[in-house]
């Protein structure tokens, strides 16, 4: 094989994991990288102007794709720049693989002009944050950093690669990056206790996040929720987890005060959470926030969330499309026509709640529609019409 040094090496690495881009606002150390780049025309370079932009466009099309996706940053103040949005990143689990320039291990007793700690800076902001020291190592850092942010739950990794590393010539070979199945299910036993649980609730609730689009299980959280005729309410959530029209979504609990979320998380007596944590709140109530002697089961492939602030009856660390497929199917077989009915019952008075609701508003709004500069739903009646004008569709995933 002919020696190719390290940022050949990493770009080769890249296209053979299917990447297509580059985000980034480089800086001198990177322009070996940079030059290399001109090589491997299916690499796309997107330059930002600031590394806070470059960070937050590669973490909206890395959430959009659920694909690792790169963003190059500058040595230390370009992280420092990164910090913030980094942090969302990390909340939002974004699989980021955030690759930093600086001069050279062998510099690094310098203390020379934009050096710093790196690997410190970049760690609580990340889901792992390293530096490579030998070349020979490169490329197993660098698929090792990809694995980690692509493995659900997804995050942010920072994975420093110095110059001199970059510089030096490469033996180990290319191979795509192995990300390991989370596609998990839990054991039947314990899922039909759960599925039995549900069909017996009066009043069952669910809570739910991003968990369950990275995981793809909208059409399987709905039929849940409508075998079980549960309202449906977001706890922590910016992507699509369930059609915002369906009768039984309800909205979010909210992010700010618990006072206003604890009535809606207080309400069930059977709970069914899944892919958010419990709760977001920034100024919670610190009491356990479900009804007393109510149930609380928790599914979710971040095991860290699972029971995080209040406890759970049941926390199943598992996919939430399989296993939410798998608990429809046992509601499907246990429910009694009774419990079936009930079920129903709910679905239609949650549903008529919600249209009366929706239809108050709209009274409201037009009240206030132009006794207040820009409101809100005046100015998204606005867009949606210059939207539907210039026939925007928005795709759903
Ligand atoms: C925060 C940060 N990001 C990136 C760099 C790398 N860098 C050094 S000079 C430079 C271009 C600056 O352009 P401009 O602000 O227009 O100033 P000019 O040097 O062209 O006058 C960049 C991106 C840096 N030093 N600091």
């Amino acid at each position: 094989m002919a020696e190719k040094t390290g940022r050949f090496a990493i770009l080769e690495q890249l296209l053979a994991d299917g990447v297509e881009y580059i985000f980034g606002n480089p800086g001198t150390v990177e322009q070996g990288f940079l030059d290399a780049l001109g090589n491997y025309p299916d690499l796309k370079y997107i330059l930002t102007l600031q590394e806070t932009v470059a960070v937050m466009v590669a973490d909206g099309y890395a959430r959009a794709t659920k694909k690792p996706t790169i963003v190059q940053i500058h040595s230390t103040p370009g992280l420092g720049n990164s910090i913030g949005a980094l942090y969302q990143a990390k909340r939002g689990h974004s699989p980021l693989v955030v690759i930093g320039g600086d001069s050279g291990a062998k510099y690094q007793g310098m203390d020379a002009q934009m050096a710093g700690d790196l690997v410190a800076m970049a760690e609580p902001v990340t889901k792992w944050s390293t530096y490579v020291v030998d070349p020979g190592s490169l490329l197993r850092v660098l698929r090792r950093a990809i694995k980690i942010a692509a493995t659900p739950p997804m995050g942010p990794v920072y994975i420093c690669l110095p110059q001199d590393i970059l510089d030096c010539p490469v033996v180990e070979p290319v191979r795509p990056t192995s990300i390991p199945s989370t596609r998990t299910i839990p054991e039947d036993e314990a899922l039909t206790e759960v599925a039995q649980w549900l069909a017996e609730a009066q009043q069952p609730m669910i809570f739910i996040g991003d968990g369950v689009a990275y995981s793809g299980a909208q059409v399987e959280l709905t039929q849940v929720a409508e075998l079980l005729g549960a309202e449906v309410w977001e706890a922590d959530a910016g992507e699509l987890n369930v059609s915002q029209s369906h009768p039984l979504y309800q909205g979010a609990t909210g992010h700010m005060f618990g006072f206003q979320s604890r009535p809606t998380l207080a309400k069930g007596d059977v709970n069914l959470v899944c892919g958010t944590y419990i709760v977001p709140e920034v100024f919670p109530d610190l009491e356990d926030v479900f009804a007393p002697g109510s149930k609380v089961v928790h599914i979710d492939l971040n095991g860290y969330e699972i029971a995080k602030n209040h406890p759970v009856d049941v926390g199943f660390v598992s996919d939430p499309k399989m296993t939410l497929a798998r608990l429809a199917t046992l509601l499907e077989e246990i429910m009694t026509a009774e419990q079936r009915a009930a079920a129903q019952a709910r679905v239609t008075q949650i549903g008529s709640t919600k249209a009366t609701k929706i239809e108050a508003a709209k009274v409201q709004d037009l009240t206030l529609k132009d006794a207040v500069p820009l409101y809100f739903a005046t100015f998204m009646s606005e867009f949606a019409n210059i939207c539907r004008r210039m026939q925007l569709f928005l795709m759903r995933r």
